[in-house]
């Protein structure tokens, strides 16, 4: 049986929460309001103009043209892309490498699974990108995860079936995502957020070889 191994980016490959985190946090102070880490956790794996809708309603703000929305939009984007700008291998986490050397080895197919419409610079700028078979990301899926849409589009890509797939995933949503597409979703983490997914790590120095490889052969 053919397996394929579909990785999210932000929170699992690398920690660009905390750069987006920047980007909304300027957005909302020049609208006049304070916004938390806390709030930026229910950021993760959401599509940027689902982010949006909730900052908007978060703080209140109802006044607004669709012209309005979709400046704060690129404004939030462009901010973003400031931030990670000077982005290298170093904001690579750690062991991700190892385990995408091992797939390598092994030929298994690879794919992104991201809600990212920046995903393809990002793994450029670290030095990924050559990792992957095909990347499915926020510009080619219409229905943000929970729904399965993007991953069942890299499974297509790689030519595996959506039950044969493993997932590597950081986000309550993204899990779901996975579990819909009924592929093995293994939570990046903490295990009482990621309570759903049907394996659990907090990093990937966590996740041997031999656990890949029993993966690969069962
Ligand atoms: P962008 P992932 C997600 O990426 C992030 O977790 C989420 O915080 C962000 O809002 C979303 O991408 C959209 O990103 O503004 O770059 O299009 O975790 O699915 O790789
Ligand atoms: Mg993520």
């Amino acid at each position: 049986m053919k397996k394929g191994f579909i990785f999210d980016l932000d929170g699992v490959i690398v920690d660009t929460a905390k750069y987006h985190y920047l980007a909304w946090k300027k957005l909302a102070n020049e609208l006049g309001f304070e916004f938390t880490t806390a709030q930026n956790e229910l950021f993760k794996g959401v599509s940027r103009k689902r982010c949006l809708d909730i900052l908007l309603n978060d703080i209140g703000k109802i006044d607004y043209t669709q012209e309005q929305f979709d400046t704060w939009m690129i404004e939030k984007n462009l901010d973003y892309l400031a931030f990670i700008k000077n982005m290298d291998a170093s904001e690579i986490l750690p062991d991700v490498p190892k385990i995408l050397e091992f797939l390598k080895e092994e030929s298994i197919p690879i794919a992104l699974g991201s809600a990212s419409k920046n995903a393809q610079p990002i793994l450029e700028k670290v030095g990924l990108l050559h990792y992957f078979d095909t990347i499915v990301d926020g510009n080619n899926v219409t229905k943000a995860k929970p729904d399965p849409e993007v991953f069942l589009l890299a499974a297509k890509q790689l030519g595996v079936n959506a039950d044969n797939c493993i997932v590597f995933e950081d986000a309550v949503a993204g899990i779901q995502a996975a579990n819909a597409a009924q592929m093995t979703s293994i939570g990046i983490g903490n295990k009482n957020v990621l309570n759903e997914s049907q394996f659990n790590f907090t990093d990937f120095t966590q996740i041997s070889t031999d656990f890949i490889k029993n993966l690969i052969e069962n």
